[in-house]
């Protein structure tokens, strides 16, 4: 496991990517504001019906995407890693899946794979390619798990969320549609597949992060772990189903865990530089570039990884937000590394 980590624990700080559908929507369904949780939840937060949320792809169409520009913007931030939603809570594919229609490939006019490019760049720039896979659920493919709350709001708090009596007797789903299937068919027939996708075809894969196990049964677990055989260096996070699939990684969210928390265990927090994951237009919220190095400095101190988010437009572009507080981390880091 050492010789595995070591570049892990040597990287600190890293680039999250969250882009998908939802960032179409920038967190409005009807011209109604999202309420609570990040925009990447739009679809569960609204119930937003699977044909309706599969008509948005019709316009996801990133032209001004390029993938060499948002790895050197990394790379210049003092980025060693990058993690991307290869698929999110609500199932779409950013690559070419012959496992599901409900991909880039098939469902948008853009129909070329986004993660193929990335990986030409990681290699270009010698950054490790980390792929974030929502394994359980999955709001668009048949069978997959459907969590009722917004997990930063906390499943300790029931009353949080208000769902309609359709959703309540049907663990979370609020479209039939989405029901057509069991999840072990789901498992089956999209998760493992995809993930066996992910790993054969984008050359090195440095880390699978998982997410939100809803669900989740040990039996799944292990099929999605054997999935990864084909990637032996591959690190993992603690989110594959808990508590027996504890993974390499703790993944602190939004928050710096105190020295002595996590002390002598690999971890990583992630964060976003606003409010949320997914790209928001009325999300002003930044953190300031200071907060931000001074939030780096802490981590790498306590000996931890910081994974910062960008939530890329649906054209394909950084907010200039992100862009400015990227450049001047880069600028920062310059003046303060040894090398
Ligand atoms: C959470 C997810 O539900 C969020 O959407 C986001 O991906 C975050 C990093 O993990 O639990």
């Amino acid at each position: 496991k050492d010789e595995r980590m070591a570049w892990w624990r040597e990287a600190k700080f890293g680039m999250f990517i969250h882009w998908g559908v939802y960032a179409q929507f920038a967190g409005v369904y009807r011209g109604e504001e999202q309420r609570r949780g990040g925009a990447e939840w739009i679809m569960n937060r609204s119930k937003i019906p699977v044909a309706e949320y599969q008509e948005m792809a019709k316009s996801f169409n990133p032209t001004k995407y390029d993938a060499d520009a948002w790895v050197k913007m990394a790379k210049d931030a003092g980025m060693k890693y990058l993690v991307i939603t290869a698929k999110h809570h609500d199932g779409f594919a950013l690559f070419n899946s012959k496992a599901s229609k409900w991909d880039i490939t098939d469902a948008t006019p853009y129909g070329k794979d986004l993660l193929k490019p990335l990986a030409v760049a990681c290699k270009k720039y010698g950054l490790k390619l980390g792929f974030y896979y929502s394994q359980a659920q999955d709001w668009n493919n048949p069978g997959g798990a459907a969590a009722r709350k917004v997990m930063s709001e906390g499943w300790a708090n029931p009353d949080s969320v208000k769902v309609d009596a359709y959703t309540l007797a049907n663990k979370g789903h609020w479209d039939p549609a989405q029901q057509t299937k069991t999840f072990d068919q789901y498992i089956d027939e999209v998760a493992v597949p995809q993930v066996k996708e992910l790993m054969t075809n984008y050359g090195d894969i440095a880390v699978l992060w998982w997410d939100t196990p809803t669900n989740m049964t040990d039996d799944a677990a292990v099929k999605l772990q054997n999935a990864l055989k084909t990637q032996p260096y591959i690190i993992t996070n603690d989110r594959l189903k808990r508590p027996n699939f504890p993974g390499d990684t703790k993944t602190p969210e939004q928050k710096i865990p105190n020295q002595s928390e996590l002390d002598g265990m690999d971890w990583e927090t992630c964060m976003t530089m606003n409010g949320t994951w997914g790209f928001r237009t009325s999300d002003h919220k930044w953190k300031s570039s200071e907060t931000l190095i001074r939030n780096l400095s802490d981590i790498a101190s306590k000996g931890g990884n910081y994974l910062l988010n960008v939530g890329p437009k649906p054209d394909g572009t950084f907010p200039e937000e992100s862009v400015k507080r990227l450049s001047d981390i880069g600028k920062w880091m310059k003046v303060n590394s040894e090398s």
